[in-house]
């Protein structure tokens, strides 16, 4: 495994691992991240952290449990992992699961974000992008590593997807740091919901 600008790449095939996603796709949008934030990307890739796609060996590396300090997870076997992972990548274009690789600790996952596109008939066939499921881990928390994953999936739904508009819902605490990355409340919008199973009060805390 070689590291280029932050990003994995896979060297000369010796690498068996499989990505949700084809991490070139991340090479235009980081470069330009890397010229409008250069101090960010140094101070958080200086051979610390990996930014890239999910990979199936992560389930060995802690993505689920990073998933529980979001929510409940349930039960999830590696099978079950390898099943859902399968089904997103079938879907081309669509899942976007992004993680943050601790390099100096056995790879454990310690963010992870999520885009997905949603193709509509409406606007001239658009595609909607939905941030989900944000979390850093609660030992790294204050590196910047979510305000890191939120503005590159932002740009890369506008600049790579072509995403009409992008969402997301959040905590009333978590609202600010969304802002920064132009997520607004909308005029005369609400979210509404309406859950169909229980679940444990698991409260998120910072992400930043
Ligand atoms: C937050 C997440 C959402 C996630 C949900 C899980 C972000 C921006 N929002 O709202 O993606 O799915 O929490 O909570 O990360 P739930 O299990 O109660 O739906």
């Amino acid at each position: 495994m070689t590291e280029q600008n932050g990003l994995h790449s896979k060297s000369n095939g010796d690498h068996k691992d499989e990505y949700l996603f084809n991490k070139n796709q991340l090479q235009s949008v980081f470069k330009e991240y890397s010229l409008k934030d250069p101090k960010l990307v140094d101070n958080i890739y200086d051979k610390k952290y990996l930014l890239r796609p999910l990979a199936l060996s992560d389930f060995h590396h802690g993505f689920v449990d990073l998933l529980r300090q979001l929510t409940e997870c349930g039960t999830i076997t590696y099978n079950d992992y390898l099943k859902r992972f399968q089904q997103m990548k079938q879907c081309p274009n669509t899942y976007y699961v992004l993680v943050v690789e601790d390099v100096n600790s056995d790879q454990q996952i310690v963010g992870t974000a999520t885009l997905v596109c949603e193709k509509k008939f409406i606007r001239q066939l658009g595609v909607r992008g939905r941030v989900e499921d944000v979390v850093v881990h609660d030992r790294c928390r204050g590196q910047q590593l979510g305000k890191l994953m939120v503005d590159l999936l932002t740009q890369f739904a506008r600049d790579v997807c072509d995403c009409y508009k992008i969402s997301l819902e959040c905590k009333d605490h978590l609202v600010t740091f969304y802002q920064q990355f132009g997520y607004d409340h909308e005029d005369k919008q609400n979210f509404l919901c309406q859950r169909f199973k229980t679940l444990s009060t698991n409260q998120r805390e910072a992400i930043e």
